[in-house]
């Protein structure tokens, strides 16, 4: 399998986060990466660079405005005061319904939150470098399966599934797996369809394409009812005008176990069959491993292996982003072995 890696990740390296009030370190953090590339080399991978430029893609599924906003976001907090390059902002308003979002505010906090589904993105320095890379990668990934690749691999962190067409949300700034559909749409491909596999839904993604038939969106996610994104992922949503009949939620209670999970995998599989896609892209979130510190499904090492065995029963040319995942010193393990079970 084609395996890119961008080393751009590490530039993104927020200290910490906020958890009920209280600063903790960020659970998605460089050494997640770090994992995986130890993990893949040990098994004889080799890691690319991202070579294409997804410049020209990104405005196809994010605002230009949200753009311009992200890609200067650190400057700007920085041309507030010279002493915040030791500080990470945070936003703490937000626009929530009867609140105004078309006039850009000129006040930084208020564009952040403007921008912003939560306070769970913190931002550092390098953000843009190394979201601009995960997206990179993805457009990556599309043009080598429009020349023949079956499969490839981006070791994408941030992750991407929970930014929105003009938001950051659960530490995703740029959707690489949007970036990637997209870019199998621009490159010929008449439907594909995206698989989320990450614990949470992936909300962000849905919206991006909530509207549209040419893209499939299924996802198989902790209810969220009680789990993060809370706002999205129910059953009921099954997309809109055009696009109704192409999204698809399987939540399954917090705690459910992994005949229940590979359950859910099963209707996803139908459903997608039944898209006739000429390529999936699967959101790899790795936080549905039993291990996993902030998340609630049973997944063990060896079930990540049957996932990567079912989804190339499906016979499609295949991209993965890994998004999710947070116990890190088995992340390597487990991507490598969706690799595995996919076939190398
Ligand atoms: C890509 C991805 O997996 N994003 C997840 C974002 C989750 N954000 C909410 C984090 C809530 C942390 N709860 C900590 C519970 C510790 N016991
Ligand atoms: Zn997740």
């Amino acid at each position: 399998m084609l395996v890119f890696f961008n080393d751009e990740q590490a530039l993104h390296a927020p200290v910490h986060e906020i958890f009920r009030g209280e600063r903790v370190p960020c659970f998605e953090n460089p050494s997640r990466a770090d994992f995986v590339r130890t993990s893949l080399l040990a098994r004889g991978h080799v890691l690319r660079a991202p070579l294409v430029d997804s410049a020209a893609l990104l405005p196809k599924v994010h605002a230009p405005r949200y753009l311009d906003f992200l890609r200067t976001a650190w400057a700007q907090w920085l041309a507030l005061d010279a002493a915040n390059a030791g500080t990470q902002p945070f936003p703490s308003v937000w626009p929530v319904r009867t609140l105004r979002s078309d006039v850009e505010p000129v006040n930084f906090t208020a564009r952040l939150g403007l921008y912003s589904m939560d306070n769970g993105s913190p931002l550092s320095p390098g953000t843009w470098a190394a979201a601009k890379a995960g997206a990179d990668a993805a457009a990556s990934a599309a043009q080598a399966l429009r020349a023949g690749t079956r499969a490839a691999f981006c070791a994408t962190r941030p992750p991407g599934h929970h930014a929105g067409p003009d938001f950051m949300g659960g530490y995703c700034f740029l959707n690489n797996a949007a970036v990637a559909a997209q870019a199998l749409r621009d490159g010929g491909a008449a439907r594909v369809a995206v698989l989320d596999v990450d614990y949470h839904h992936g909300n962000g993604t849905q919206a991006i394409f909530y509207d549209r038939a040419d893209v499939l969106f299924v996802s198989i996610h902790g209810d969220p009812r009680t789990e993060y994104p809370f706002y999205l992922g129910h059953a009921d949503e099954c997309g809109v005008g055009e696009g109704d009949g192409f999204n698809l939620n399987l939540p399954l209670a917090a705690g459910s176990g992994v005949a229940a999970w590979f359950e859910a995998l099963e209707a996803a599989c139908q459903r997608i069959g039944q898209h006739r896609p000429d390529a999936l892209v699967v959101s790899l979130g790795l936080d549905t491993f039993a291990g996993d510190p902030i998340s609630r499904f049973q997944l063990q090492p060896p079930d990540f292996e049957r996932l990567g065995e079912r989804l190339q029963r499906l016979g499609l040319p295949t991209a993965f982003m890994l998004e999710g995942g947070y116990a890190a010193a088995e992340l390597g393990e487990n991507a490598a072995r969706v690799i595995d079970g996919f076939g190398r």
